[in-house]
């Protein structure tokens, strides 16, 4: 029986996902490596210096430890000031007014995100109340496909895995989510994974699941 879900923030909550593509083509053109949307789709759900890692395959040199970390605050810095725009208007697919529903059906609900930046995007969207439980980027050292960020969101709400929904947009959330034990429900890009348990359109389908048989 499920009784919690935990929703992945970037690409499922907010569409953060463009910000993060701007800001890091903006490093990859200054330092005059390529990248595009198709690489970008990689960098989904992974961490920031994982991320960089896939963006410096292409690159003509190798970099040293210090200009690495130097290029992830780099763009961490224009990824801050993109997330400034961020307003509740930004919230995808009555995200909030699902969240409130299945609270009101005592489905308990949390963010498992990898990035750093979650509860600054929560505010700003005026979610940082919305939810059970936060767990993201700066309660793991391994993101996803690792399960963990999933995990300390199980922990945290005080309910076991096997008990628990992830709601995530890319392949590599739906992989951590069946290493955390959970049910995996893929909408958008992750539809086309072929781990996910069940596949949605909107996030208002979440309401039509019959969560005490599964
Ligand atoms: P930050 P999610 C992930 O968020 C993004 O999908 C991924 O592109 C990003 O690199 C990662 O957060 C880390 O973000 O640089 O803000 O710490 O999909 O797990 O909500
Ligand atoms: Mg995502």
């Amino acid at each position: 029986m499920i009784k919690a879900i935990i929703f992945d923030l970037d690409g499922v909550i907010v569409s953060t996902d463009r910000y993060h593509y701007a800001a890091w083509k903006r490093i990859a053109d200054r330092e005059g490596i390529y990248f595009d949307e198709v690489i970008n789709h990689r960098l989904r759900g992974v961490s920031r210096m994982e991320s960089l890692e896939i963006l410096l395959e292409r690159a003509a040199r190798s970099y040293t430890e210090e200009e690495k970390i130097r290029l992830a605050n780099d763009k961490n810095a224009i990824y801050q000031q993109f997330l400034e725009q961020l307003s509740p208007n930004d919230i995808l697919d009555d995200a909030d007014q699902v969240i409130e529903e299945l609270k009101r059906r005592n489905i308990k609900v949390a963010i498992g995100s990898s990035s750093k930046n979650t509860k600054r995007i929560l505010e700003k969207i005026g979610l940082l109340e919305a939810f059970d439980a936060i767990a993201d980027g700066t309660d793991i050292t391994r993101s996803k496909p690792h399960p963990d960020v999933f995990l300390v969101a199980a922990e945290r709400l005080g309910v076991c895995p096997s008990a628990c929904a992830v709601v995530e947009d890319a392949n590599s959330g739906i992989v951590a989510a069946k290493q955390a034990g959970m049910l995996a429900i893929a909408i958008g890009e992750a539809r086309k994974s072929a781990n996910a348990d069940m596949r949605i359109n909107h996030l208002s389908d979440l309401l039509k699941i019959k969560y005490d048989t599964i």
